[in-house]
């Protein structure tokens, strides 16, 4: 089949969408097709340049009467641009705002159709697209998109809901390189002569993550077993996470490790002993997924679609109970028997369903029955 043009829209911090999209654009490249990456920043996986891949950024002047610098015609323009000099055959984009939005708004400004897919990810629809001022924007810029995908059923079935669209949503489902995200030599706890349980979480630790919860629930860990608490990520609740250590008397136990390259959050989790989220929402929760593929039991809230992640896997507690969120983490970090098994599964559900090779077609032949139907 001919190589394909594809534009990737995203927002390049270290959060789930962007390394979804960048991940998209690293492979579709490697597979032959010509990607061009759009972004206001080099996001955090494309650090080193990959072949196939070419980045643009997008500049926002900051004119002073600009109090809040329109970063969506500054995009709009730069797809534009990117259509018009690279032949691009469709944009994918990651995020509904303002990403699709401003395809719209390129489209409309362009001499050639431009063709989008929306891919939506959790909190452009759950908090932020449910907010007055972002809501109708949102919902027509799904309703104009030429596909719409979710990461999960649960995100698909909410957009349905909060929107009340009519636009059809394939569910494709976040992907992990279970090559590079593999189970470590060392054994977990059971084979440390010190049998400290190595706990993490990872997340841009903004408010939805509810990193304080983590540290409470392993504070009582903590008080049953030797265990030490890594922090993957940054983001602004850091600091409280760390004050919430303090006060509880753990500090010297929970390690604020600050951004992972991939390469480093791997090498983090593949001997760790267990993953803790406390999420207030979570559409997918793609860390727990790169988790889980180097063999990592999950205890999280039962929250958005981590239910679909997990399957039949993990530990699913209800939101904001710290006390089962401990329970849980220690029925699997006292039991070295249940935790073999728990984290075989794990590994096992992230190959069978979640393999990267098995969910990319799924975007290609998307973006081809795109092109088909509106060639
Ligand atoms: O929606 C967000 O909070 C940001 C977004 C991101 O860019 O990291 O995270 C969402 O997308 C990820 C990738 O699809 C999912 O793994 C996360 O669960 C989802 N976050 C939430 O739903 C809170």
């Amino acid at each position: 089949m001919d190589p394909l043009r594809i534009g990737i829209v995203c927002y390049p911090t270290v959060g789930g969408s962007g390394v979804v999209a960048t991940e998209i654009a690293i492979q579709l490249a490697r597979a032959g097709h010509e990607v061009h990456l759009l972004s206001y920043d080099r996001p955090a996986r494309l650090k080193h340049s990959v072949p196939g891949v070419h980045y643009h950024g997008v500049q926002v002047s900051a004119y002073p009467l600009f109090r809040y610098p329109p970063y969506d015609l500054a995009l709009a323009t730069r797809m534009l641009e990117v259509q018009e000099e690279a032949g691009v055959d469709l944009f994918h984009v990651h995020y509904a705002i303002p990403h699709a939005i401003s395809a719209f708004l390129a489209d409309a400004m362009g001499n050639r159709p431009l063709r989008w897919i929306t891919t939506l990810h959790g909190t452009d629809i759950t908090v932020v697209g449910a907010d007055r001022a972002y809501t109708r924007p949102t919902r027509f810029a799904i309703e104009r998109s030429h596909a719409v995908t979710a990461v999960s059923s649960f995100l698909a079935e909410e957009t349905r809901r909060t929107f009340g669209c009519a636009a059809e949503i394939d569910v494709i489902p976040n992907f992990v390189d279970t090559e590079r995200f593999q189970p470590g030599q060392e054994g977990r706890f059971w084979a440390r002569p010190s049998r400290e349980r190595r706990i993490v979480h990872a997340s841009n630790l903004r408010p939805v993550k509810r990193a304080a919860d983590v540290v409470r629930a392993f504070a009582q860990i903590a008080a049953r077993v030797p265990a030490r608490l890594t922090l993957l990520g940054d983001g602004p609740d850091r600091e409280h996470a760390l004050a919430v250590a303090a006060d509880l008397g753990v500090l010297d136990r929970v390690e604020a490790a600050g951004v992972r390259e991939e390469t480093e959050l791997a090498r983090a989790f593949a001997d760790a002993d267990l993953f803790l989220s406390a999420s207030e929402t979570e559409s997918f929760g793609l860390s727990m997924l790169e988790a889980m593929s180097c063999g990592v039991p999950c205890v999280s809230t039962d929250v958005g679609g981590v239910s679909e992640v997990f399957g039949d896997t993990g530990r699913l507690v209800p939101f904001g109970d710290v006390d089962a969120m401990a329970a849980a983490a220690l029925e699997l970090l006292e039991d070295a028997d249940l935790h073999r098994v728990q984290s075989e599964a794990v590994r096992e559900r992230a190959v069978s369903e979640f393999a990267q090779g098995k969910v990319l077609g799924r975007y290609e032949a998307l973006y081809r029955r795109v092109l088909e139907a509106t060639d």
